[in-house]
């Protein structure tokens, strides 16, 4: 059955996977063809959230608690689902947001060793019964990403993580594809830009095909 509101499309991949720029390429791609879009991203998307994503991501001498990490995570979804995201699929919008709760599941539960449980449990609290659409998972190499990531200068409190843990949060992510491969697309990011953005456009047909749009969509 058809949402009766807007399609919310996450994308998610490790670090440097290309997510930024191919929502871009797609946000330029679902414009054209007339579709009324809002892009945001987390953590961030919101003033207070923009604000958490700065907490989160500056380096610290202390250690952070990974429940004080997931909380905040959580707290800047939260208010990110009232203020952008709700809003617009209510309005029949699109929304693309760069990177979700699959990412919580993936750095805290994959990365981080947190239980999967604690994330449905907020999941839950903080969501309802909201969930994505579609998932764009790009997918490539932990070395492949940190070596398009690294060529950007400093690093943040999570770019300087082991090659390990960024292992983990792709085992994670794969296995998140696998469980939900009805809403999960893989998209292979090792390959040229051209090629990536070839298999967006297949997908992007996809979308158009199977969902019934509430107002009016170029084709
Ligand atoms: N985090 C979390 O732990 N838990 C959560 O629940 C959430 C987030 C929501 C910030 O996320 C951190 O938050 C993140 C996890 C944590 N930390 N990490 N790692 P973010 O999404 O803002 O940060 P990021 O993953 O570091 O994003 P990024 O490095 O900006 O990567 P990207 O957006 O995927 O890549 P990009 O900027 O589009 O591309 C990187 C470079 O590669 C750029 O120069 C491109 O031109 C180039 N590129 C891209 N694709 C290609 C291809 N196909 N070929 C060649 N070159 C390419």
């Amino acid at each position: 059955m058809q949402p009766a509101r807007g399609l919310f499309i996450t994308f998610e991949g490790g670090e440097g996977a290309g997510k930024s720029t191919n929502i871009a390429y797609l946000q330029a791609h679902l414009q054209s063809r007339g579709v009324d879009l809002v892009v945001t991203r987390e953590p961030g998307g919101t003033r207070l959230g923009e604000d958490v994503r700065e907490v989160l991501l500056r380096l610290r001498e202390e250690p952070v608690a990974p429940m004080a990490e997931l909380l905040l995570l959580f707290a800047a979804r939260a208010q990110h689902l009232q203020e952008v995201i709700q809003p617009a699929l209510l309005a029949g919008k699109w929304v693309i947001c760069d990177r979700f709760t699959d990412a919580s599941y993936a750095y805290q539960c994959g990365g981080r060793g947190m239980s999967a449980a604690s994330v449905r449990t907020l999941e839950t609290l903080v969501q309802g019964e909201l969930r994505p659409d579609y998932t764009l998972l790009l997918d490539a190499p932990v070395e492949t990403g940190l070596e398009r990531a690294r060529g950007r200068g400093e690093l943040d409190r999570f770019e300087q993580e082991e090659l390990a843990f960024f292992q983990r949060v792709r085992d994670t992510y794969l296995q998140l594809a696998k469980e939900s491969s009805g809403r999960y697309h893989l998209v292979d990011a090792s390959q040229p830009l051209e090629a990536v953005q070839a298999r967006l456009q297949e997908i992007c047909e996809e979308l158009f095909a199977c969902w019934v749009p509430r107002h009016p969509v170029g084709r």
